[in-house]
């Protein structure tokens, strides 16, 4: 027995010796000192062995378990230290390489436009307002004086969910909201996207942006509508700017005007530019139509007020001379990134 002992013992110390992994050291504790393991079994065979004999044995095959045990526990911690220096050797950090280059995002072009135009009309003292893109009908065209058989309804141009709610084809529904919940004096600007059922080509996109103004007060003249663009142009095309009215029609103002300004490359004489006629369409404006403020619950005979519309990607493809509006939604960053 004490000659099987030491060559369980012999055999137990090799196995451990060969085990390079901590998975390999749990299967030679289970082959030698598990329940059916070898030292088990031999334990189990001390009741063949003379009794004055077996306290001696019995301690023998102790000693053995705890010598074994005791080696067990060592290559344990051994192939534990191993496998965390092998492990902090493959995550080492070499702080010497060059860092990884970070991309710096660009602000979109439509998006200084907005800011612009935002910065000019904050400083006139108007209140940005944001709201819905998908609006109910009612917002989007009848309470803007477009009532269902009007011609500007044509369904040609506006993305419907159903019969009520469309995807809004002008920011002047945030503007209907507003008239309905507040009491004037009303000087807001609403910035945002819009939706019509256009073909994409140069100046045209289903989806653009415009920013619309609208101030009612008691007193609202077209001399203040006529002051206030003339102002906004100046700020945004520089100080000798001149602006043009021609008269226009929009269902939803009485009297209506587009407005051109003086071209800003040639001061006026005519270009290629502004194909020589020397002025630039910008925007579109008038007078509230009494209608629409009635409709909002603001009576047309104490308040009148005027409003506009400016397309931003007009007028970031103006202010930045790139002559078609679908690189503005490629988003290539070689592109974006020159403004
Ligand atoms: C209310 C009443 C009237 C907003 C206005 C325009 C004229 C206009 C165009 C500019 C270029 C649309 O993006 S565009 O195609 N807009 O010409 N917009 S007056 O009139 C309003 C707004 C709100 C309650």
């Amino acid at each position: 027995m004490k000659e099987q002992l030491e060559k369980i013992r012999r055999e137990a110390l090799a196995a451990l010796e060969e085990a390079q992994v901590l998975d390999r050291l749990n299967d030679v504790r289970v082959t030698y000192l598990g329940k059916k393991g070898e030292l088990t079994q031999l334990l189990k065979g001390l009741r063949d062995v003379a009794p004055e004999d077996r306290p001696a044995v019995g301690q023998l095959v102790n000693e053995t378990r705890e010598a074994l045990e005791k080696a067990l526990e060592e290559r344990k911690r051994f192939l534990q230290e191993k496998a965390q220096e092998m492990r902090l050797e493959s995550e080492v950090i070499d702080v010497t390489l060059p860092a990884k280059k970070r991309q710096m995002g660009h602000r979109h072009p439509n998006q200084i436009a907005q800011e612009e135009v935002e910065r000019i009309f904050v400083g006139m003292g108007y209140e940005v307002v944001e709201g819905p893109e998908v609006e109910y009908d009612y917002y989007n065209f009848e309470a803007l004086n477009i009532p269902k058989n009007h011609p500007a309804r044509d369904e040609q141009d506006t993305f419907y969910i159903n019969d009520n709610v469309v995807l809004r084809t002008q920011t002047s529904s945030v503007q209907a909201h507003v008239m309905e919940t507040r009491k004037p004096p009303i000087r807001i600007i609403a910035p945002g996207r819009v939706y019509r059922s256009d073909e994409v080509d140069a100046t045209h996109s289903p989806s653009f942006h415009q920013i619309e103004g609208l101030v009612i007060d008691k007193k609202i003249t077209f001399a203040d509508l006529k002051g206030t663009l003339a102002e906004f142009s100046r700020e945004l095309f520089g100080p000798d700017t001149k602006v043009k009215f021609r008269p226009h029609h929009f269902p939803f103002t009485e009297p209506s005007a587009e407005v051109d300004v003086s071209c800003f490359k040639c001061g006026g004489k005519g270009c290629r530019f502004c194909k020589g006629s020397g002025w630039i369409e910008i925007l579109g404006c008038g007078m509230v139509h009494p209608r629409v403020l009635e409709m909002s619950g603001i009576d047309p005979n104490e308040y009148t007020g005027f409003a506009f519309g400016v397309g931003l990607e007009r007028i970031a493809l103006l202010k930045y001379e790139i002559d078609d509006m679908r690189l503005l939604y490629e988003n290539d960053v070689r592109f974006l990134k020159q403004f």
